[in-house]
């Protein structure tokens, strides 16, 4: 069904997604891939191998054996191993760093790309272009042929940031289903993983050094957290944590999949899991914080952190593992929140009022900033960036931050104006959380309609922005906040066909949002859902939750 004779390419049949800047016909094809097509891999692109291999391998039934030499050769035609036969991995330093070529031909199909993230990134076009049943763990049909469509595809992302953030902490999802969502953002060409840690619901990863965050910080009670699903509202215990050798694999698994991981330990608000594991970093002189528990209860907490010398130092020692399981290369960024942080403990403490004083930072928003810019520069100096919620603006932003716009473009643009680097998320447009239909059926009691299409109209740069602002948006991410998704199901249908959309946005050259081709877009997805059938994905289906 895939396949397409020279000279006549039907992109809805091909279904690529996100769609490549170009894409055409072939000289020569189609590919036939057999028991004894060989996976050369260029010097820099063995890491792509390993996983085009362990991934189209189970796939296809095929062992695709290491091919010889440096995949430059000529080539018999026998398709045996010789040099440039079978599927050829090179790096070619003319290209943009994730920018990648896919060409078929009769007797190879060639992918280079600019680094090895480029050329994995034209891997997953490959195993989009061999059909849904590439996304399966074992061949429905030992012995079917697999053929490569003869096609040439040029391809490079629009933005470098394209990402999205998953919640672990108002519902924990295990590790398990951590991995099988870097495989699905690998699949739509995504490159950073925002993965929110913690928050006032719980404490998700373990620090060696404060054991209560997760011995006490990680559980909860599941009241009130069970829309309809009756049988959720008890009091059972509910929680959940990743050791540090869980967190090393996601950081590992995602590094093979050319995924940046930004880890998120959100400050100065947000706080009562933390809180509750030590109740020392509260506002002690104004509420008893040795009688909170892990907050079960929908929205934000009153009880944040605080703002005294000791919060900083505890902060420290949590950053100090923090870094050392997330490696500079591949988290160049942390997320320090930020976001909703109320004042009313801070306005009522005497000590904080001190503290405002003596700090000399006027007001409550200025003792938030005062948290922000100690991390900003804390980071700063051991080669890290700071990036945060856009109330990190309030009272004045830190020197080195990055802002992650979540109310609506305004801080986004406020700050890449101001030479701030940006990460476009605005709710109204890419919260995943937010309902897909505005039908009765929708398994979603808050949040706005955000459709589909709505995503797929969904533009990062705002008009009017100036160019020297526009190369301060560094991209954009999804935002997907767990406070209903109880388990990975029902993540997948709030992210899922929806992610699909917004990874076109990230990646391909979209025309406005009034011009772009949704129809078109609808027709690729036809062959995406069967991939996503394939993998196991619990989307939305085109038609409602019910048929
Ligand atoms: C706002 S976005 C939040 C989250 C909620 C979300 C629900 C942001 C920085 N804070 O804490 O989960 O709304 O849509």
């Amino acid at each position: 069904a895939n396949s397409v004779s020279p000279g006549a390419v039907d992109p809805a049949a091909l279904g690529l997604i996100p769609a490549p800047r170009t894409l055409t016909a072939a000289a020569a094809g189609p590919y036939p891939l057999g028991y004894a097509t060989p996976l050369t891999a260029g010097p820099g692109t063995e890491g792509v191998a390993r996983w085009l291999r362990s991934t189209l391998g189970p796939a296809t039934g095929l062992p695709l054996p290491a091919g010889d030499g440096t995949g430059t050769g000529a080539g018999d035609g026998s398709g045996t191993g010789s040099n440039g036969q079978g599927i050829v991995l090179a790096l070619d330093e003319s290209l943009a760093p994730e920018a990648y070529r896919l060409e078929v031909g009769a007797t190879a199909v060639r992918i280079t790309g600019g680094t090895a993230a480029g050329v994995f990134r034209g891997a997953q076009t490959l195993r989009q272009l061999l059909g849904p049943d590439a996304f399966r763990r074992a061949p429905l049909a030992p012995g079917r042929t697999w053929e490569v469509p003869p096609v040439v595809v040029e391809d490079e992302p629009r933005f470098g940031w394209r990402g999205m953030m998953l919640d672990v902490s108002r519902h924990f999802l295990p590790k398990e289903d951590v991995l099988r969502y870097l495989d699905l953002l690998a699949a739509h060409k995504l490159n950073v993983f925002h993965f929110h840690l913690t928050d006032d619901q719980g404490w998700r990863i373990e620090i060696k050094r404060y054991p209560r965050l997760t011995e006490v910080g990680s559980w909860r009670s599941r009241t009130k957290y069970g829309h309809r699903a009756s049988e959720l509202w008890d009091e059972t215990p509910y929680g959940g944590f990743y050791t540090q050798d869980d967190i090393r694999e996601i950081v590992a698994y995602a590094a093979e999949r050319h995924i940046r991981v930004v880890p998120e330990i959100d400050i100065p608000g947000h706080s009562q899991a933390t809180i509750t594991a030590y109740p020392e970093l509260g506002n002690t002189d104004v509420v008893d914080t040795t009688t909170l528990s892990v907050w079960d209860n929908w929205g934000v907490s009153p009880n944040v952190l605080a703002p005294t010398e000791d919060t900083l130092r505890f902060f420290e020692g949590v950053l100090e593992e923090v870094l050392e399981l997330f490696p500079a290369e591949t988290s160049p960024f942390v997320h320090m929140g930020g976001d909703e942080c109320p004042k009313d403990q801070w306005k009522e403490s005497p000590l904080a009022q001190a503290r405002i004083a003596e700090l000399g930072v006027g007001d409550e928003d200025g003792l938030q900033s005062w948290f922000i810019r100690h991390f900003d520069a804390w980071l700063t100096e051991r080669g890290r960036r700071l990036i945060g919620w856009d109330e990190i603006l309030e009272g004045g932003l830190a020197e080195g931050a990055a802002v992650s716009s979540w109310r609506g473009y305004a801080g986004g643009v406020a700050a890449a104006e101001a030479g701030h680097d940006v990460v476009m998320c605005p709710e109204q447009q890419v919260y995943l959380d937010h309902r897909q239909d505005g039908g009765p059926d929708e398994p979603m009691p808050i949040g706005y309609v955000r459709t589909l299409e709505d995503v797929y109209r969904f533009e990062p740069v705002p008009p009017g922005l100036s160019e020297r602002a526009a190369r301060h948006i560094l991209g954009t991410q999804a935002n997907v906040w767990t406070e209903v998704m109880q388990n990975r199901a029902r993540v997948d249908y709030q992210v899922f066909p929806r992610l699909a959309a917004f990874a076109e946005v990230a990646w391909s050259a979209l025309p406005a949002p009034d011009d772009r081709d949704f129809a078109a877009f609808e027709a690729r997805m036809t062959p995406h859902y069967a991939r996503l059938d394939a993998l196991g994905v619990d989307y939305r289906p085109p038609g409602g939750p019910y048929p």
